[in-house]
């Protein structure tokens, strides 16, 4: 897997050559006209293209991104996939896409490094005991892996964590997820980018989005953009943390929120956590990356903003819930912080779904959660742009639930404050 694109191109880049190793598609300028433009090259933008063309022999494609592919969210998330969340709809979508993680590297042929080392949410009180309990037997139904760890058993699975009684907040048990993992962020865009661009796809960097044209009838006629107008019928809007700002473009509003999240990553170590760990009462989630850094996340920001940075003080509690959790870690160096913006639906669950206006379609709302789905929600959301007509597994996600009231509310399985 990745061949010669790995190792041989890693050496001839040198340490700091990540970007020759990275760029193995066609860096594309934009021509006149396609069949579909999507608007935004994160994984989800580039998993749609690449479906588009691969399940639905679409060609005429093209991904305008407005900085560098990845540089959204795609690449400042801290890569945990999982599918145990709690409703039939959320399992359908959310598990459809773990099995999709699991030969994602094959298909690709390119190494995501997808990782089932499991996740193991842990339960703080009699609530987190019920609620994870209720989860398990939820996910159990719909032939979803999950189940119960007593403290001895948290401990055995995870041997840094301190399960000490003596805790602010002990550990009573946890909810593992064997099959969910971790996967290399970037590797996931440039994966896709390069699978799409073998197809024909054509990427296009630093091209942003400016505006979006209809004719008479109201349908959608094009796109404008800083490089030209480009000509299409069928647009894909798939511009997480700004989708609103897009979609105002084809004058509709959104009922979406944007909220800077934060992440950060240690000094590099020898391997010391076996799994991925999340906490939502002491409130934190930790990892370890394959370069040997400590991965952790804190929670949203309580304000609305586009800023892609977030508060010191959310980090510095998230930092004291992980030394809380791991007092093994208390020494170690932070290297590097960061912070995208998500953007998050009344339910906490996405939106996948053709629109009001002819030839618009949406994918967003995924707030602090999409990673995980990304193969899933490009396949069933290429599959809504070729048909004109909602995937199944989509269907539930439209916009229409906000009229209707039928709400997919996930905010519990969402495992992260927000
Ligand atoms: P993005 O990768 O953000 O792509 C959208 C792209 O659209 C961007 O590259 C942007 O530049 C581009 N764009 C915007 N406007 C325009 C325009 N006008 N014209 C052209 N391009 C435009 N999810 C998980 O499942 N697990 C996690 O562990 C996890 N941790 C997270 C931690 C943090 C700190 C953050 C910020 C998010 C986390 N998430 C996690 C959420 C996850 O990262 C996102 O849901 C997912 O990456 C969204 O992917 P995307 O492709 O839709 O968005
Ligand atoms: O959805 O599992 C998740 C997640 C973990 C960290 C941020 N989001």
């Amino acid at each position: 897997m990745g061949g010669e694109h790995s190792v041989f191109a890693l050496i001839k880049g040198g340490l700091t050559g990540h970007r020759s190793w990275a760029r193995q598609w066609r860096d594309a300028a934009p021509k006149a006209a396609y069949d579909v433009v999507i608007i935004g090259g994160g994984g989800h933008g580039l998993a749609t293209a690449y479906y588009l063309a691969k399940r639905h022999g679409l060609t005429k494609i093209a991904v305008l991104e407005r900085g560098w592919i990845g540089g959204g969210n795609t690449g400042r998330n801290t890569t945990i996939i999982r599918s145990n969340y709690l409703y039939d709809e959320s399992a359908a979508l959310y598990d459809y896409a773990l099995k999709l993680w699991e030969d994602l590297s094959q298909e690709l042929n390119y190494n995501v490094m997808f990782s089932p080392r499991g996740v193991l949410m842990l339960a703080h009180s009699v609530h987190d005991v019920q609620s994870a309990q209720r989860h398990i037997h939820a996910n159990r139904v719909n032939g979803v892996d999950n189940e119960w760890l007593t403290t001895a058993e948290v401990k055995a699975f995870c041997p840094p964590l301190n399960t000490s009684p003596d805790a602010r907040y002990p550990v009573l048990g946890g909810a593992l997820q064997r099959r969910g993992g971790t996967a290399r962020h970037d590797a996931v865009a440039w994966g896709y980018a390069r699978a799409a661009s073998a197809l024909g796809v054509d990427i296009i960097q630093k091209c942003e989005a400016t505006g979006v044209r209809r004719d008479a009838s109201g349908a959608i006629e094009g796109v404008e953009t800083s490089r030209g107008f480009i000509k299409t019928r069928k647009i894909g809007v798939v511009a997480a943390g700004h989708t609103s700002l897009v979609m105002q473009m084809a004058g509709q509003s959104m009922p979406l929120e944007s909220y800077p999240l934060q992440a950060l990553v240690s000094e590099p170590v020898k391997p010391v956590l076996p799994c991925v760990v999340m906490s939502n009462t002491v409130h934190g989630y930790i990892s370890q990356s394959d370069k040997g850094e400590l991965v952790i996340g804190a929670g949203t920001d309580q304000y609305i903003s586009y800023g892609q940075r977030g508060s010191f003080h959310v980090i510095e509690e998230t930092l004291a819930a992980i030394c809380e959790m791991f007092p093994i870690f208390s020494r170690m160096r932070m290297l590097r912080s960061w912070g995208g913006i998500v953007d998050v639906t009344p339910d906490r669950s996405p939106i996948i779904s053709k629109t009001p206006v002819k030839g618009l379609y949406v994918n967003c709302g995924w707030g602090t959660g999409g990673f995980k789905a990304t193969p899933g929600s490009g396949a069933v959301f290429a599959a809504t742009i070729a048909n004109d007509d909602p995937h199944p597994i989509a269907a539930p996600y439209a916009l229409e639930r906000f009229r209707t009231g039928r709400l997919i509310d996930e905010a519990a399985a969402a495992a992260v404050a927000h």
